[in-house]
Parts: structure tokens; sequence; C-alpha cells
């Protein structure tokens, strides 16, 4: 399991030079479709949870208990604030424990499935899950080397444009080296604002699901 440590920031036309200008390698462009994935009444994105299917691969999203460390103040909490932290599990039978935590199984697992994707289905609807979301992003990559920072630039195919600068950490990393790090590129980059910067997922529930939206904003899942 790891950590993936984020902060969004909204592009620009001048993004691209601002990358190259401060030495970013771009790692390539990748495009991909995520679904996301949660029962009808959406008990796991308002426990925080983010259960997604990328390239056939399964993710699960949680949060992580903020690390006392981190605990400063002044600038340093600030810039500490601008930043999201998840732990980002992959493996699917990690994924159906930590699932099963939050929602009762319904039925009995009667294990009468033959290939690992009927497998899948059986889970999901014995869990009840079903996509409540699915847009496709074109992204391109680029790395800062001597930071060990990854930017991303997104652009969904609801006609949203969002950037990430990223870290990913093993459980237990250094997390305020990781937030200096990103802050330091966002400073390179000349970010300025200091308000949270919302991501596909926030604007895609926003458009799709403004109900939901505004529930997970009234309990600060959002
Ligand atoms: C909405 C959300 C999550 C699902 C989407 O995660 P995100 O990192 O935005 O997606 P993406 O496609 O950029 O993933 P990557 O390819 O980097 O893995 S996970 C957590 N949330 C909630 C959330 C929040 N409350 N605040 C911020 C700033 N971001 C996300």
């Amino acid at each position: 399991m790891s950590v993936e440590v984020e902060r969004k920031f909204v592009c620009n036309a001048d993004t691209l030079k601002t990358l190259e200008e401060i030495g970013a390698v771009c790692l390539g462009q990748r495009q991909f479709c995520d679904q996301y994935f949660d029962t009808p009444k959406f008990d796991l994105t308002l426990k925080d949870m983010w259960l997604r299917k990328r390239k056939g691969c399964w993710e699960l999203k949680c949060p992580t208990t903020a690390d006392k460390a981190e605990e400063t103040s002044g600038e340093q909490s600030k810039a500490a604030a601008m930043c999201s932290r998840y732990k980002e599990m992959t493996n699917l039978p990690e994924i159906q424990l930590r699932v099963k935590e939050v929602i009762k199984d319904v039925c009995e697992d009667s294990k009468t499935e033959t290939s690992p994707s009927q497998e899948e289905e059986s889970w999901m609807s014995r869990n009840n899950l079903v996509c409540v979301a699915e847009f496709t992003t074109v992204r391109r990559s680029f790395t800062l080397e001597e930071e060990g920072v990854q930017v991303d630039l997104d652009e969904a195919d609801f006609g949203f444009h969002v950037g990430e600068i990223e870290v990913l950490l093993p459980e237990g990393g250094d997390m305020q080296s990781a937030l200096e790090k990103i802050e330091r590129t966002a400073g390179k980059l000349g970010l300025t604002g200091d308000k949270c910067v919302e991501g596909k997922m926030h604007a895609y529930l926003r458009r799709n699901h403004p109900e939901h939206f505004a529930r997970l904003l009234s309990e600060h899942i959002l």
C-alpha cells in the first residue's frame, strides 16, 4: 500500500512552457477511462472511500490519518492544507476486505463463479456496487527528477482540465519531505492560489450528482 500526496492546480496556456523552463521531463501522454463504483446510497464516498476501475485494475483510495509532525504553523501548514493525502490500494482481495468493513455483504459468498471476471461481477452485485461515474482522461505526465515529483496535466472528456503535483510515498514514508517537494514545485510553477482546486471526480459529481455532491460538501468530505 502507498500514500498519494497531491496538490491540484489550475493549468493555463503558460503551464507547458513553464514546465519546460523549470526542466521538467515529459514522460508522455496516455488515455484512460475511469469507472467509479459505489452503492446507490453512496456508502463508500460518504466515508471518503473512492473505488474505481482504471485500465482493468481496481483501485481504492481511503483517507490516511494525519501525521502529528505535519501539524506545523504558519506558511508551512497553509501549504500542507493545499495537499490531499490518500492511501492507495490496488490489491483486489485487500480492497474487498476494506469495502466489506463498510458495506455488509447482502448474500453469503456462494463461490460458484468460474472466472475472475465472474467473481468480480458477483462481488459487485453482492455489495450492490454500481457504476456512479465514468469518464475518459487524456493525461500528459512530466517529472521533476531532482525532486522525485510527478506533474500531470489532465483533460477529461466532460470539458474539465486540471493539473496535479504528486508524490507517492510508501506507507510510513516521510510526509513532511513530500509536502516540501510539492510546495517547492508549486513555487517553481508560479502557483499563487491558496484555495484547494477541485479534481475531476469532484467536478463530475458537481455536474452529474448535485444532491450527493451537496451532501459530500456538507459532511466535509469534499
Ligand atoms: C474525489 C476524491 C478521489 C477520487 C479521485 O482522486 P483523484 O486523485 O482526484 O483522481 P485522479 O484521477 O487524479 O487520480 P490519480 O491518477 O492521481 O490516482 S480520492 C479523494 N477524493 C476526495 C478529494 C478531496 N476531498 N480533496 C482533494 C483536493 N482531492 C480529492
